[in-house]
């Protein structure tokens, strides 16, 4: 069975753009791959944090996963930290980077431009890190959405340039970015991304874990393009950023999407939109209360051990082919 790796952050709440880009594929791809899902708190302190608002965000994004569907029979679910391998690997790939390929990565740059001189070193290897966490599982497949596009081409660049200088190690991975819903935009500004980090635009995001009137509040205020029709049309961000996410909810076509508005103004597609979303948080948010501590517990450590396990071949293999173990006799 071939394997995919993907991971989010537990940082700030994750969105309906983590949901849409990524979480969702996982769910529909877990069960025709052998799936290994992360929650990537070393990727997360590479901006201060609260220690225990981290331990609390890392066990919550946990039960997010269960919540929207990962079955934990089928697919491994870990917390990056528990498997140390991680950061090993990252030292290792860190000696074949390069300066200048890690300083073209736009997320890095974007970040470099907001913090100037106090940008840190784990800004700027973040790419790395996030190479070994899907290296190191030998992975064929990585569902994200477009932002971690050029990510994952590095990853790939040095999986091939690993291999060609110090033999075959890894698996070269393919990306997994869906047609629609790879970039869900900000309801407040629909030039930018959805993004939990964006703490000006918290009201052009909704939350997994939104309440019923936040829902309501921020679609309510979701900025709308000129025009009056309802139509999916890229020229038209906002409309389209909204139909898109009224898609992928419901399920329901473009075509019967753009009948059932057809001659409706805008106020119509934001409350029903919202009613959609609502329906479909509901089941989530009351999976994540139901989820039992010891049970969360022990599919973590589950999902460590094997993880680990599959881990330490890899790395032991690369290290083996650096020269760095068998150097004692
Ligand atoms: N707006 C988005 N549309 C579609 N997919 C998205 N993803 C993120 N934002 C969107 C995808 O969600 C997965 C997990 O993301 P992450 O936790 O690694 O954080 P991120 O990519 O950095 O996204 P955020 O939420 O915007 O966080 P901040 O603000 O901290 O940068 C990834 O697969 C990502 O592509």
């Amino acid at each position: 069975m071939k394997r995919i790796f993907s991971g989010a952050q537990p940082t700030g709440n994750v969105h309906l753009g983590n949901y849409l880009g990524a979480l969702r594929n996982w769910v529909a791809l877990q069960r025709e791959y052998e799936s290994f899902f992360c929650i990537v708190n070393l990727h997360a302190i590479t901006f201060p944090q609260d220690p225990k608002v981290l331990a609390a965000k890392t066990r919550e994004l946990a039960r997010i996963y269960l919540a929207v569907g990962i079955d934990p029979n089928v697919s491994t679910v870990f917390v990056q930290s528990d498997v140390a391998e991680h950061t090993e690997l990252t030292w290792l790939l860190n000696c074949v980077a390069r300066m200048s390929e890690l300083e073209r990565m736009t997320q890095f740059k974007e970040k470099a431009r907001k913090q100037q001189e106090n940008v840190g070193v784990g800004v700027f290897d973040y790419p790395v890190l996030m190479a070994s966490d899907i290296l190191l599982y030998q992975t064929d497949l990585v569902p994200v959405g477009e932002d971690q596009k050029q990510h994952l081409e590095l990853t790939r660049d040095l999986a091939i340039r690993f291999n060609r200088d110090y033999g075959q190690t890894f698996a070269v991975p393919e990306p997994f970015i869906p047609k629609i819903g790879a970039r869900i935009m900000s309801l407040a500004d629909p030039a930018k991304k959805m993004s939990k980090s964006d703490e000006e635009s918290e009201a052009g995001c909704i939350m997994l874990l939104d309440d019923v009137d936040a829902v309501r509040r921020k679609f309510k205020r979701a900025v709308t393009d000129s025009g009056t029709e309802i139509r999916f049309d890229e020229s038209r961000p906002a409309i389209n950023n909204l139909l898109t996410i009224y898609h992928l909810l419901n399920d329901r076509s473009a075509e019967e999407i753009e009948d059932h508005f057809n001659g409706q103004g805008y106020a119509k597609l934001k409350g029903e939109l919202a009613e959609v979303t609502i329906e479909f948080l509901k089941p989530i948010q009351e999976r994540v209360r139901s989820i039992d501590d010891d049970k969360l517990d022990a599919i973590l450590r589950q999902g460590a051990e094997k993880a680990e396990a599959i881990a330490r071949v890899t790395l032991n293999h690369a290290k083996r082919n650096m020269g760095l173990i068998g150097a004692r006799k």
